[in-house]
């Protein structure tokens, strides 16, 4: 049976659970009928929760319920990995509701948000269930600060469908002189953050329940998504002056930069740690998280990284080597260098990018004396808002590429498919001239009533700026000199023309700015072909409403396959953020396409009612990864001798086009 939506899912109705009272917490016992009765009688909808022993949460609540939580604190990870294995373990739904009612009202929020979030995402009979956006149930993690005393003036004097969106400030958290701060559109961008977030929650590094971790090619998925991450962050750099980000890797230097969050834990009830400039990095001991590491550590660390790099193989924990210079490789390093529990040897390799956010957290307060909890850079949900996620990232993928170069390049029969040329490429933007793109702001409100208390309750919106594009069409055309219908996989990139100089660019360093845009599988017939593609059927976006649920009032109806679609999966590039934002004069870029033989990429299998569309940095749920390729395929090698261009590169099955990206200063309002 399809699952019921769990009563936090639904809208409008005001809803109450009917609570055991062995369930109320020591401070509402005395009280609990008259609580119950209040609330039940204002609701049109009572959810009735069944009295069950309950498991033993005593490590769950080891954590207080005021504190900041984070994934990547290994104290923190083990007591989540115990409140998973908890929600996973209960026998039924029902169950599972009377455990999560119980805990919710004991455990720290976060950690609670967190661990049942997991459950759901991964319990055969909750997986089609859709969970709030992170940015409704946490808002503080996303908005200024100052927002929320507004909007429950607002709420408090206004009636619901009266009141006014607040306006999030464009640019908040530093002014123009901190150069830096030119990309607050990229980092600061909640549905970017919101997608990095989900990508962690679909694939934790480290669960009790090693299938929860064990996903396919889950360690070429961290390096693949990342690497992404890093490359649109400097062509946005390109795009506004400002060279490649430079990466950390001495960590006995000053942090260049800093970052003043503006942000208050509504749930710890204290402001995010600013990281101030030139902070230099410390041995950390901090006993109420467990952690005593030397940077010494992480260095130690990084040495046999790159010595199982150089060597092509690292060293299980038995001393059986495993080969890095196959197609497993990448993947084994991934598990390595994050880490995960997938991880050959963590006693080898540690736990080296985990490691590097917490001591970059820690900065401001090493040994606790400060009685600080971590800074941005400790919180997954929202560490893509800090410079510093970028120099630290930028230096992670410098890792994987140095295994990257390791490998043949790779030859002109595993590039080309013979037969099949592509003879032409065009671009057409809904507005602005053929092969440009076009981009400007855009407002949207977000409903953050449900992560807020105030009273009278009802919705209340903030309203926030971020980049938009004009919906925009490939037209592709191939030649098929064969025969028969053939089957192919498109795979479009968009790449920086020029470097931060204006030089143009050579293919060992463009191939590392290479975007993926789009890839889909397309049938050929015998000779001419000519394909057309959407910009929002792309398969490494999700629509900007699957970001921010609550903004679809157009939600498919409850209980239809659409609606189940729509469900899946939070995971995926917001849709807004597919192009780079481009400069007035237009930024200059080439666009690659290319056409590979779907023989050699295809993986068979069933993709009915999985969440696939944004599959390209997510994956498929409970499926392989849908293509065969290495991920990032073909720029994830150096080229081949004589090709230091791109244009030297290119078989008959590929097509670059000098394409540009328009920018214009202009602010529109979504629905408007
Ligand atoms: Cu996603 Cu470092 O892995 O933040």
């Amino acid at each position: 049976d399809r699952p019921q939506e769990p009563v936090f899912m639904q809208k409008g109705d005001k809803v109450v659970f009917d609570i055991p009272d062995n369930f109320l917490t020591d401070r509402y016992k005395p009280i609990g009928s008259e609580v119950q009765s209040r609330h039940s009688d204002k609701a049109n909808q009572r959810i009735p929760v069944k009295s069950i022993s309950i498991p033993d949460l005593r490590i769950p609540m080891s954590l207080g319920r005021n504190e900041q939580f984070s994934l990547l604190i290994p104290r923190h990870r083990r007591i989540a990995g115990r409140l998973i294995d908890i929600f996973m373990g209960m026998r039924s739904i029902d169950d599972l509701q009377s455990v999560a009612v119980y805990a919710r009202d004991r455990v720290n929020p976060y950690l609670f948000n967190y661990a049942l979030s997991v459950a759901l995402l991964h319990r055969p009979d909750t997986k089609g269930l859709n969970l709030p956006s992170f940015l409704e149930t946490f808002p503080d993690k996303y908005v200024d600060s100052k927002v929320f005393a507004q909007i429950r003036e607002e709420a408090s004097v206004v009636e619901e469908g009266s009141r006014m969106p607040i306006i999030i400030p464009r640019d908040y958290t530093a002014s123009d002189l901190d150069p830096e701060h030119r990309l607050w559109y990229f980092r600061e961008d909640m549905g970017i953050n919101i997608h990095h977030w989900h990508w962690h929650l679909v694939y934790p590094f480290e669960a009790a329940n090693r299938e929860i971790v064990a996903k396919d090619r889950r360690g070429e998925l961290f390096y693949y998504m990342h690497q992404q991450i890093i490359a649109r962050y400097n062509v946005e750099r390109f795009c506004n002056q400002l060279p490649r980000v430079k990466r950390f890797n001495n960590f006995r230097e000053p942090i260049p930069g800093g970052y003043f969050p503006k942000m208050d834990s509504l749930i710890a009830s204290r402001a995010y740690p600013p990281r101030v400039e030139n902070s230099v990095l410390k041995d950390l001991d901090r006993e109420l998280d467990q952690i005593k590491n030397d940077i010494s550590d992480l260095e130690r660390w990084r040495d046999r990284i790159y010595e199982a790099i150089h060597q092509g193989f690292v060293v299980d924990e038995s001393g059986n080597r495993i080969q890095l210079n196959d197609a497993k490789g990448i993947d084994t390093l991934g598990n390595v260098v994050e880490s995960s529990i997938l991880s050959p040897n963590r006693q080898l390799y540690g736990d080296f990018h985990n490691m590097g956010h917490v001591f970059i957290s820690f900065v401001h307060d090493p040994d606790h004396r400060h009685l600080e909890s971590f800074a941005i850079m400790g919180d997954t949900a929202i560490n893509m808002r800090e410079p510093v996620f970028y120099l630290w990232h930028a230096y992670i993928d410098d890792i994987f590429q140095e295994h990257k170069e390791s490998l043949t390049p790779y030859t002109l029969p595993e590039l080309n498919y013979r037969g099949v040329t592509v003879s032409g490429v065009t671009v057409n933007s809904e507005s602005g001239p053929a092969d440009t793109f076009q981009t400007f702001w855009q407002q949207s409100d977000v409903n953050l009533s449900r992560g807020m208390d105030f009273v009278p309750r009802g919705n209340v919106f903030a309203r926030f700026t971020h980049l938009q594009h004009s919906p925009f069409t490939y037209t592709i055309n191939i030649n098929n000199d064969g025969g028969a219908a053939r089957f192919g996989t498109v795979r479009i990139f968009l790449g920086p023309k020029f470097d931060e100089r204006g030089t143009e660019m050579l293919f060992r360093d463009q191939r590392i700015l290479m975007l993926e845009l789009d890839k889909f599988v397309v049938s050929l017939r015998p000779g001419q072909n000519t394909i057309r593609r959407r910009s929002s059927e792309s398969t490494v976006i999700i629509p900007f409403e699957r970001t921010f649920r609550n903004l679809d009032e157009n939600r498919p109806a409850a209980g239809t396959p659409e609606e189940e679609q729509f469900n899946f999966c939070g995971c995926g590039w917001p849709e807004h953020m597919l192009l780079p934002r481009g400069v007035p004069e237009g930024f200059r870029c080439q666009l690659f396409v290319m056409v590979s033989n779907y023989d050699d990429d295809r993986v068979d299998q069933d993709l009915v009612g999985t969440c696939n569309d944004a599959a390209a940095y997510c994956g498929v749920r409970d499926r392989l990864y849908p293509d065969r390729r290495p991920m990032g395929y073909p720029f994830d090698r150096l080229p081949r001798q004589g090709s230091d261009r791109l244009a030297n590169f290119l078989t008959p099955n590929m097509f670059v086009k000098d394409v540009s990206i328009v920018y214009t200063d202009r602010t529109t309002v979504r629905g408007q």
